[in-house]
């Protein structure tokens, strides 16, 4: 297993990208241009700025999270091909600095979706909350009006260029059934995955956050069944998975332990955290720890430890915790405390395997 860290680049990150050296057994950082519009070509100067910096702080940038798909490719429009060739020359682009693993979702219009990013625990830290009520049952359209009124309810997906689109985008999709979404999904894995594995490199699909539709808009990728098509669409190693146990754990009939064993040559990148789900199905994300949640990450770690994962890793969201001020979900010093909880169930696991006989 190879751990990296998620890091949003110089001026867009609090953490300083030297501190992430300082938590054991972490390599690289998983890292994106988030200012490049998704659809556009990713420039080579750019991209080699951000390996001249991860390389001066000793962190490799084997991971990307994500290249975002435009939504013209989702909605399966006839500009999509135009987009799809954007891709390509942005993985030729990653290609001249080694990257081996881009993560993407194909999530219509959001991405992941919280009530509330700043919700009290019970130990006084604060962390991501869903409320099943807030979003159940709630007009987009109308949404979008209130959004307009009040930017302080933008959630990623809704950053204020996009507004304006939102209601156009959810008028679009009314006409795409989520066999219509597979198709596209197929349309885009057929052309680009072989460009990706001609390069070295593997697409990991992040899975839907929350794992079910949200706001009338269909959601595909959330369940063990359908990661189980996905990887049959295209049937090619570098057509591979992100396998996020707390996207998927906030439906607890996910078995997560069953779908690492299941999709173990698939699994390119792991994303690892837990989450506690209550009895109405509102979650909320918790520390690392196993005991804290819902979410089996003694068992998940211990599958990962039995299947050999060589894939690369990153701990999810953190609390925030010891008055830390950061982006939400993504402060340094929950993460790194998640970090020394996963290696810490690995190296146990590691030890008993080894003394074994002894
Ligand atoms: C949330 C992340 C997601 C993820 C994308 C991958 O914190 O896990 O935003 O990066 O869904 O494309």
């Amino acid at each position: 297993m190879k751990m990296t860290f998620r890091w949003f680049g110089e001026g867009n990150d609090p953490v300083p990208l030297e501190y992430i050296r300082h938590i054991p057994g972490t390599d690289g950082i998983v890292w994106a241009l988030h200012d490049i519009p998704a659809g556009e070509v990713w420039p080579i100067e750019k991209i080699q700025a951000v390996k001249a910096q991860a390389d001066a702080a000793g962190l490799h940038t084997d991971v990307v999270e994500s290249v975002n798909v435009h939504e013209d490719i989702k909605l399966g429009l006839p500009a999509r091909d135009q987009y799809i060739a954007n891709y390509k020359e942005t993985i030729k682009n990653l290609a001249t600095i080694g990257v081996k693993v881009i993560c993407y979702n194909f999530m219509p219009v959001f991405d992941w979706l919280r009530t509330d990013l700043f919700k009290e625990l019970e130990d006084g830290s604060t962390a991501l909350f869903y409320e099943s009520s807030r979003i159940d049952n709630i007009d987009p359209f109308v949404l979008v009006e209130q959004i307009n009124a009040d930017r302080s309810m933008t959630m990623p997906g809704w950053e204020p260029e996009r507004l304006q689109h939102l209601a156009k985008l959810f008028e679009a999709y009314r006409e795409v059934t989520p066999e219509k979404l597979w198709d596209n999904l197929k349309y885009f894995l057929d052309e680009i995955v072989p460009v990706a594995a001609e390069h070295g490199m593997a697409m990991a699909i992040h899975p839907d956050d929350p794992p079910w539709p949200i706001f009338g808009l269909p959601r595909i990728i959330n369940t063990q069944e359908s990661l189980r098509r996905l990887v049959s669409l295209h049937d090619h190693p570098a057509n591979g998975i992100t396998l996020c146990s707390g996207s998927l754990g906030a439906n607890p009939a996910n078995d997560i332990v069953a779908m690492i064993h299941e999709f173990k040559d698939r699994i390119h990148f792991a994303h690892i955290r837990n989450v506690r789900v209550y009895d109405n199905g509102d979650f909320i994300e918790t520390s690392h720890r196993t005991q804290d949640g819902t979410v089996d990450i003694a068992g998940i770690m211990k599958a990962y430890y039995d299947i050999g994962f060589t894939g690369y890793a990153r701990p999810d969201h953190g609390r925030h915790i010891w008055g830390e001020k950061c982006r939400p979900g993504y402060g340094l010093y929950d993460r790194g405390l998640g970090i020394m909880h996963l290696w810490g169930l690995w190296d146990a696991y590691h030890y008993a395997d080894t003394k074994k006989g002894e």
